[in-house]
């Protein structure tokens, strides 16, 4: 029987729609349900949607809605942003649903039929954001440690689950299961957690009634949490002790946020353990994409859209990005700018070119027919084929222990090395020699690797994968598996079609400020030809007196959606008003630059800046920390002055 693999997501809140870093979660679990199928082992994937509470209600009042006519129209959104990412998961659970409840109520009886469940009466604080509740040691200055917002007091009856009964059975286990919490930072956090106390915890409410009724007594609804953790089980037709129970239980991987850990490695085990079922094998708890170093939330009003980043740049180097800038396990910051350079970089130049200057070379030089290797292999060809042959298991092994930017960066590595390749055996020079062969092995293993590489690729990106096997004149691709990732499979006469490039590279000058673009021009790789800022040149006064300065006032400042380092200005020249767009939000408020005497380039060409016409520049200067002064001048001088 093959190998099984039973892993999840968290089931999200459709108290508003996802952002970035519930894609970031998402996308890793299906590169590692799609790889695992790939390698051919048995993967169930299940994602989902967390629709009681109290949060959900509120937010469906203040909107004026039912809840269940709310949580509807957030869940088909999940749905239809997982199918643009190209996620495909095997079940998709809703607490909403009938199969859910029957769950939920068999789970809460069955633990309290055997005594772990008790009723008594709560008082103490709750935090409505995270759903949870607190004792009043745990705040930090009466506001929630977790997302340190304001918490309300509590007082209801409520029945409660024998949390501290469990917890020495539980740091047993967690002790003699080092692979159960991970990464390893988190299992001492928690560890710690259990060792400094645990209370018994409240699993039921009585003061809203958007939840599943405790079967036992209909006043009160199941805390959501409780609720929620029983999805992993509901996916696979609990409380029925069917085939798919039998088949999948205990999960292999529940891939989680670091923030809620505690429910899923303290919680949710002691259910387990009341419940009589073994525990999932590993809770990975991933770290935080961060905006401005700040975790991205929707009340801080920092997060990112999308299906925005996709329709402008596409799913897979937003799929790539995530997986690949961020060491696994831990935060990692998402920018635009950032995004930009990771696909430029490692997408359009190592890949794009890759494809692009083989199958241009197997056109001139083959009419595009992937030739027989008919030279014996010389050191180098060896070392790319060794390498190439071992990526498969190198990436597998990445894999099984959570590493995506680790396999990631292994198939880099052999692109990086294919790249060397071709500038190591200059093809252009073999094919001035009368004798072929080493020409043909040459392109050959070229070839070769980029279909070992598109193989390996397609887990993570699927749209690449495919359009590469495609330009490769393959077929057949979805029968494909991690046994064919080894050498000498492509078959001689193979037929290839090259194709436009996968990734044009994203010119950034076009929409972007004058000084994002410097900024570009001194990163590693830039996008884009830009323009140098020559130093040290000797120039005339003629040239300088080309640059047209004056005093500009400020008339009015606004923010640009969807552009957070810009700023549109209104200003007055004196001779006429002019609108300027300048990359300065994150270094002054609108309302802090009305009234401004400032000094702008008045005969730059104009140019169009997300989406916005900027006429003219206005002139700063940035310290060595990057803070960012606007050159003023006095109330003295008037606008439409000249500056020389
Ligand atoms: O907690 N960086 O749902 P939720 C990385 N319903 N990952 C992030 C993230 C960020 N900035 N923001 C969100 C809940 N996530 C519960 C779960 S499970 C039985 C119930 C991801 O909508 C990450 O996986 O608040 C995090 O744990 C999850 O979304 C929280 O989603």
């Amino acid at each position: 029987m093959s190998e099984r693999f039973y892993l999840t997501t968290p089931i999200y809140y459709p108290s508003d729609h996802l952002h970035i870093g519930h894609a970031y979660t998402t996308t890793v679990a299906d590169s590692l349900a799609r790889w695992h199928r790939f390698a051919g082992r048995d993967v169930y994937f299940v994602t989902g949607s967390d629709e009681h509470g109290q949060k959900i209600q509120r937010a469906a009042l203040a909107k004026g809605v039912s809840p269940q006519a709310y949580v509807d129209e957030i869940v088909a959104s999940f749905k239809g942003l997982w199918e643009k990412m190209n996620i495909e998961y095997d079940d998709f659970v809703r607490t909403t649903d009938d199969r859910h409840h029957r769950a939920v109520q068999a789970v809460f009886q069955k633990i309290y039929d055997q005594g772990d469940i008790y009723k008594s009466s709560y008082e103490g604080w709750y935090c409505t954001p995270c759903e949870t509740f607190w004792v009043e040691s745990r705040l930090e200055d009466g506001h929630c440690p977790d997302c340190k917002r304001p918490v309300e007091l509590v007082e209801e009856e409520s029945y409660f689950f024998r949390l501290s009964k469990y917890a020495p059975r539980l740091l047993e286990y967690i002790e003699e299961h080092p692979e159960f919490i991970q990464p390893e930072t988190r299992r001492n956090e928690m560890v710690n957690f259990i060792k400094s106390g645990l209370e018994d915890l409240c699993v039921s409410r009585t003061t809203f009634d958007w939840g599943i009724p405790v079967p036992i007594d209909e006043k009160h609804v199941v805390y959501v949490w409780f609720d929620a953790l029983t999805n992993y089980l509901t996916a696979l037709g609990y409380p029925e002790q069917g085939e798919l129970m039998e088949k999948w239980w205990p999960a292999d991987l529940h891939l989680v946020g670091k923030e809620i850990m505690r429910f899923h490695t303290i919680i949710w085990p002691i259910m387990l353990m009341a419940l009589d079922l073994p525990l999932p094998k590993t809770v990975f708890g991933h770290g935080w994409l961060l905006f401005d170093s700040d975790k991205m939330s929707k009340s801080k009003g920092n997060v990112v859209d999308p299906l925005v980043l996709i329709a402008e740049f596409g799913v897979d180097p937003i799929r790539y990005f995530l997986m690949r800038e961020v060491s696994f396990g831990q935060d990692g910051n998402f920018s635009r700018k950032a995004l930009i350079e990771r696909t430029n970089a490692d997408l359009a130049n190592d890949l794009g070119n890759l494809l692009n200057r083989t199958l241009s070379m197997l056109d001139r030089y083959f009419s595009g027919i992937v030739p027989e290797p008919a030279a014996s292999p010389n050191a180098i060809d060896q070392a790319l084929i060794d390498h190439a042959n071992s990526l498969g298991d190198a990436v597998d092994a990445s894999l099984r222990q959570y590493k995506l930017n680790d396999a990631l960066v292994k198939i880099w590595q052999l692109i990086g090395r294919a790249n060397k390749y071709v500038d190591e055996r200059a093809p252009w020079n073999l094919a001035k020699l009368d004798d072929k062969s080493e020409l043909a092995s040459v392109m050959y293993n070229l070839v070769e690797t980029l279909r070992i590489v598109a193989l390996t690729i397609k887990p993570f990106l699927p749209e690449t994968g495919e359009k590469m096997w495609q330009q490769l004149g393959l077929t057949d691709l979805a029968a494909k598996s991690l046994s064919d990732v080894k050498w000498g499979l492509l078959p001689a006469g193979t037929k290839t079609a090259k194709g436009d490039p996968m990734f044009p590279r994203i010119e950034v000058e076009k929409e972007e400020p004058a000084k994002e673009t410097q900024k570009k021009a001194e990163a590693k790789k830039p996008a884009a030809p830009v323009q140098e800022k020559p130093e040290g040149v000797v120039i005339g006064i003629e040239d300088f007196l080309k640059c047209e300065l004056v005093v500009a006032e400020i008339m009015e400042a606004d923010p640009i959606k969807g552009a957070d380092k810009l700023l549109k200005l209104q200003v007055d020249i004196g001779s006429e008003k002019r609108q300027i767009v300048a990359g300065i939000a994150q270094h002054y408020a609108p309302s802090d630059l009305v009234g401004r005497r400032i000094i702008v380039v008045k005969n730059l060409k104009p140019a169009k800046l997300r989406g916005e016409l900027s006429e003219g520049m206005l002139l700063a200067a940035t310290s060595p920390e990057g803070t960012l002064e606007l050159v003023s001048v006095s109330q003295a001088i008037p606008a439409g002055s000249r500056v020389k």
